[in-house]
This record gives structure tokens, sequence and C-alpha cells, in this order.
């Protein structure tokens, strides 16, 4: 093993910050309801988030339907599946990654892992969730609204997003949409702060930044990223919300529409479309982050070895972070832009390859004669770095100009960003959610169900966006409700275009299995004990399971050692906790 431990500091610094009075909550109301307890945050987070997610589902089977048997659903429109298209995109990227990432995995874990009681601010950590919760109300509402949601795609590009033709404009579709947009931004900016003092304010003694598990590393630096992405996003909402609702023209230039000569003029669509994207493209890491962190941790606990090169994981996930700043326009290179900046953005994105494969060669250094358990959570991160890489090396495809060029707007494109994006994070949502379930609830979900569902999501998923990419290379464009009888299009596509569909009924089935186990298993679940992985982070170290409020009983947990002392040589138990103080075992260490 080429990496060694970072060996115990002979004098524990002490606590940055003194031990703190927690709010204490008087009734149901204050304990479950408007509690300030992250955990409790972060589960109404979690459980918001899936609700609104199965909505996100239900409407790519409805796409799929359309996409699948086009002609024989008549009551979706082209119209509808334009809405469809838009709020699906949007609550899956925003409404569901985000807020599950952040919001629920950060809320409950940041604290637990760097040995805090609670995050920094709590009222603002509440306001948070409950704007949030408002955000997603007010999207829900657009479904009910006189002309029903926006349909300009996830991008909401203007002019045309709020010009008459597009479904939604008229009524108040696209207002609601931007409108919960503002408060989601807002929400999160108020738990985001939180996350980032926590964790830099917050940790226990001997906690020092380069002995944080890399998921709090992950969620940390995606939320630093988040804080700086998301006001680009936030004004870019109040433009569009100002051009729709009082007659500006920020975004807006001189347009004849029906030949009618309309009242806006002078504003540029570009900007918008820059504006967007240096929210979008770090909004990709921003959920991409936490995964990294998390697979990580996952890979480690369940191969029963240390981490390979946790400095450079560290670092890798700082510079990616960084990175992500310098790429948006990849997304851009068909809007017209000079061929030089096309150049510029196509070299940083092709360099953020670089700290990418370096964290896959870890994590496979890392597995490399590992004592690998195939258990759910392992085998979910393993999914998570097959899909990772495969939407990643379709992406050196997209990065490149001339090659993006051809395969713009086409259905190659929906292919790479669902490997790379959709499954890969929610192959570590599940992978995180069987890990820490036991600790949240006391009881492990149960395995034959999620072996079921593991199976047919990881299998499925392939089966629905491989062929997706052979679609896309034909030529087939994407936000298209129906191609018909178009002459390039070979029959296979069509053919193509059932099975994908089948498919996709199939992976959503799988999902109401894994709902099902986890209501199920809450009641009926395998006792878990305190720390059924023998993992070494601080959260399984706590007096009670689940955690009580304020987490830690009387005396915070002190750290002595970073987070992957697996296979310990002389250990009592194969591992050293991070509070575990070792003592005879290092010499045992020393000499390998
Ligand atoms: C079984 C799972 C899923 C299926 C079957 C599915 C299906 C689809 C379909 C059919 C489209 C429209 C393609 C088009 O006409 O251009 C689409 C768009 C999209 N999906 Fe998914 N999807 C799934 C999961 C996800 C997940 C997990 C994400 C999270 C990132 C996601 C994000 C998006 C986005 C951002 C769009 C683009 C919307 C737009 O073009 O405005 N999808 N999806
Ligand atoms: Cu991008």
């Amino acid at each position: 093993m080429a990496d060694v431990t970072p060996t115990t500091t002979p004098a524990v610094p002490p606590a940055e910050v003194a031990d703190v009075e927690l709010y204490h909550p008087k009734s149901y109301w204050t304990k479950y309801i408007f509690s300030q307890d992250a955990k409790v945050i972060a589960i109404q987070y979690s459980g918001t988030a899936l609700a609104i997610g199965m909505v996100a589902l239900v409407l790519s089977w409805l796409m799929r339907l359309q996409l699948g048997f086009p002609g024989v659903f008549d009551f979706i429109t082209p119209e509808a599946y334009y809405q469809f298209m838009t709020m699906h995109g949007m609550i899956m990227v925003v409404y569901l990654l985000t807020a599950v990432f952040l919001g629920g995995f950060g809320n409950y874990l940041i604290p637990l892992m760097v040995g805090a009681r609670d995050m920094v601010f709590p009222y603002a950590n509440m306001l948070s969730y409950w704007l949030y919760l408002l955000a997603v109300l007010v999207l829900v509402t657009s479904f009910f609204a006189p002309g029903g949601p926006t349909g300009a795609g996830w991008t909401l590009y203007p002019p045309q997003a709020i010009l008459s033709g597009t479904p939604g404009s008229g009524g108040a579709g696209i207002i609601l949409m931007l409108v919960s947009l503002i408060l989601f931004i807002i929400g999160f900016t108020m738990g985001g702060m939180n996350y980032v003092v926590t964790v830099l304010q917050g940790r226990t003694r001997g906690m020092t930044l380069m002995r944080m598990p890399l998921t709090v590393w992950g969620i940390f630096t995606a939320t630093v990223m988040a804080l700086l992405a998301f006001p680009a996003l936030f004004v870019a909402a109040v433009m569009m919300l100002f051009d729709r609702t009082l007659g500006t023209s920020f975004f807006m230039p001189a347009l004849v529409e029906m030949g009618e000569q309309l009242s806006y003029g002078g504003g540029s669509p570009i900007m918008f479309q820059h504006l967007f994207w240096f929210f979008g493209h770090p909004e990709v890491y921003i959920v991409a982050l936490p995964a990294f962190g998390i697979v990580s941790d996952l890979i480690s606990t369940h191969a029963r070895k240390n981490i390979f090169g946790y400095r450079m994981m560290v670092w890798a996930i700082v510079g990616i972070g960084a990175l992500s700043f310098v790429v948006w326009a990849h997304h851009m290179y068909v809007s017209g832009m000079h061929p030089y900046f096309g150049f510029f953005f196509a070299t940083t994105t092709l360099i953020i390859a670089v700290p990418t494969a370096i964290k896959v060669y870890n994590w496979v250094l890392t597995l490399w004669r590992g004592d690998v358990h195939l258990t759910l959570p392992m085998l979910f991160a393993l999914a998570f770095m097959v899909t990772f890489v495969n939407g990643g090396l379709t992406g050196l495809f997209l990065g490149n100009v001339v090659v993006d060029v051809p395969l713009s707007d086409t259905m190659f494109v929906v292919a790479h960003f669902h490997m790379v994006m959709g499954v890969a994070p929610i192959m570590v949502v599940f992978g995180a959610i069987h890990h820490w379930y036991p600790k949240v609830t006391g009881r492990m979900l149960d395995e034959r169900m999620g072996r079921f569902h593991f199976w047919v999501t990881f299998i499925g998923a392939y089966l629905i966006f491989f062929p997706m990419h052979y679609v896309g290379l034909v030529g087939v464009p994407r936000r298209y409700p129906e191609i018909g009888d178009t002459l390039f299009v070979p029959e296979s596509v069509h053919t193509l275009n059932a099975f994908i569909s089948l498919m996709a009924f199939l992976v959503g089935f799988a999902q109401i299995v894994f709902l099902f186990n986890l209501v199920w298993s809450l009641r009926h679940g395998r006792e878990a004990g305190g720390n059924p992985w023998r993992a070494t982070t601080l959260e399984w170290q706590t007096p009670q399971t689940p955690p009580a409020h304020g987490n830690w009983g009387k005396e915070l947990p002190v750290v002595y050692r970073w987070a992957y002392d697996y296979s310990v040589p002389g250990a009592p138990q194969d591992f050293l906790a991070q509070n575990d103080p070792g003592g005879a075992t290092e010499e045992a260490r020393a000499s390998p």
C-alpha cells in the first residue's frame, strides 16, 4: 500500500468554536415539522425531492409513450410534449438532484461527519427547506395554471420562452417557473451558507480539513460552486421575469411576430445563454462532486481499503470545481460564436478530463486487491463508475467543436447527458441511501428488493440510453415529439424507439419497488445496530442510532486520524474509527 495514514497529531488542537447551546424543541411541531435539526431537515429535503422526482419520472414515461408509439396517444399533443420535456428536465436537475445531494445528504452528513452538534445557523437552515418546498409547490401549480406549464425547454432560452408560440408563455407558466427558480435559489443560499460555515467553523477537535471524509469535501466544494453559480441564474430569471411582465428588453431584440412589430428592442438573447450556462455547466458538477465524494467513501468502506491518493482526490475535487467555471460556452458552439472562442472552450473542457481521470484511476486502485464486498452500496458505486466513464467518453466527442456541430441538438446529446448526469448520479443517490439508511432509521433496507431494484435499474438504464446514441448518430434531432417517415431515418430507429420506451417503463417500475422498500423496511427491516458496515467515519460512532438531538450526547468526539484506516494489521476489528486513539497499532501500521 503506497498511501499511509497521516499519523496522529501529538496534541489535539482546541475546538474552533465552543460547544453551543442547541435550540430545544418544545412541541411536536417544532420537533418534526418546523424543525431546526439538520437531520430532520435532511429527511424533509430528501422526501420532497424524491416525491417531485417521481413526477419527473412519470413525465418521462409520457414522453417515451409519444416517442415510442407516435400517434397512438392523442392527448400528448406537441405542446404537451414540450411541457413534459421542460418540466422533466428542470425537475430532475434542480429540484431532485441538487436538492437531494446538498439539502438531503449535505444536511444529514456534514454535521455528523465533522463532529458537530448541528449546522451553524439552524434557523436559516429550517427556512431553507420551507422556501424549497414553496418553490416546488409553485412549480407544481404551473401544471394547473391556465395555459399549463412552460414548454420552453429546460434551458428557457429567450426570446422564444416568452413569445406567444411557446406553450405556457401567454398564461402563467413561464412566470411560475421563473418565480419558482428564484425561490429555490434564495432557499438554497440559506442552506448553502450553513454547509460552508459548518465545514469551516464547526469541526470538532482534531478534525483538520485534510482529515475530512471525501463525502464532506465533495459536498463542500459543490456548495461553494453553487453559491457562485446560482446567482447567474438568479439574475437571468429576474431579468426574464421583467421582460415578460414589465416589458423590458434585457434579452429581447426587435422582433416581428405574425407580421406585427413587438414593443421589444435592443436586448441580447445570447446574453441569456451565457448567464444560463455560467450556471448550467457548474450545475453538472454541483451534482457530480457530492457523487464523487460519496462514491469514494462507499468504495473504500465496502472494499475495506484506504482510499488511494486521498490528497490527490481532494485536489481533484477542488480543481474540477474551479475549472468547471471556465467551460460553459461548450454548450453554445452553435450559437454563432467566433471559432477561436470555441477553441478556447474546447481546450478548457478537455483539460477537465485530467483531474476526472485521476479520480477514476484512484477509485480503480482503491478497489485493486481490495476485499471487495458486493453489497448494494458497492454495486451502485460500481454502476456509477461505469456509467460515468461511459458518459464522460461521449463528452469528449461533444467537447470538440467540429464533432459537436453535427451532433448538436441530436438525441446523441440526450444520450450523453443522461448517462453522465442522469443515470450516474442517481446510482450514487441509491447507493448512498442503502449505505446510510441504517443510520437514519436503525434498520437495514431489504436486500432482495434492493438487488432486484439494482439490476433492473442498471441494465435497464443501459438498454434505454445506449441505443439512443445510435438514434442520435443517424441524425434524429432532440426535442422533436415525432419524426414521422423522414427519409434519412432508417426503420431501425422506429423499432429502437419502441424498445427504449418499453425499457423506460421497466426501469420506472423498479423505482416503485425501491420506494416500497424504503417504507417497508422502516418497520420490517433487519435491525442494523450502530455501525453495520464497520465504517470509520464519525457518523457511525454516535452514541445512539438514529443519532439523537445534538448528535453526540455529553461530549463531542475527538478525532485522531483520517477516515480511511481499513484492514489495519493488529487492530481489534480490522478498522480504526476516526475517534479511535489507536495506540499499540501505531507501530504495526508503520511497518507494512
Ligand atoms: C428512466 C429515466 C429517464 C428517462 C426515460 C428520460 C427520458 C427523457 C426524454 C424522453 C427526454 C426528451 C428528449 C427530447 O425529446 O429531446 C428527456 C429530456 C431530459 N432529461 Fe430525462 N429521462 C430520464 C431521467 C433523467 C434524469 C435522472 C435526469 C437528471 C439529470 C434527466 C434530465 C433530463 C434533461 C435535462 C432533459 C432535457 C430537457 C430539454 O431538452 O429541455 N432525465 N429525458
Ligand atoms: Cu457543460
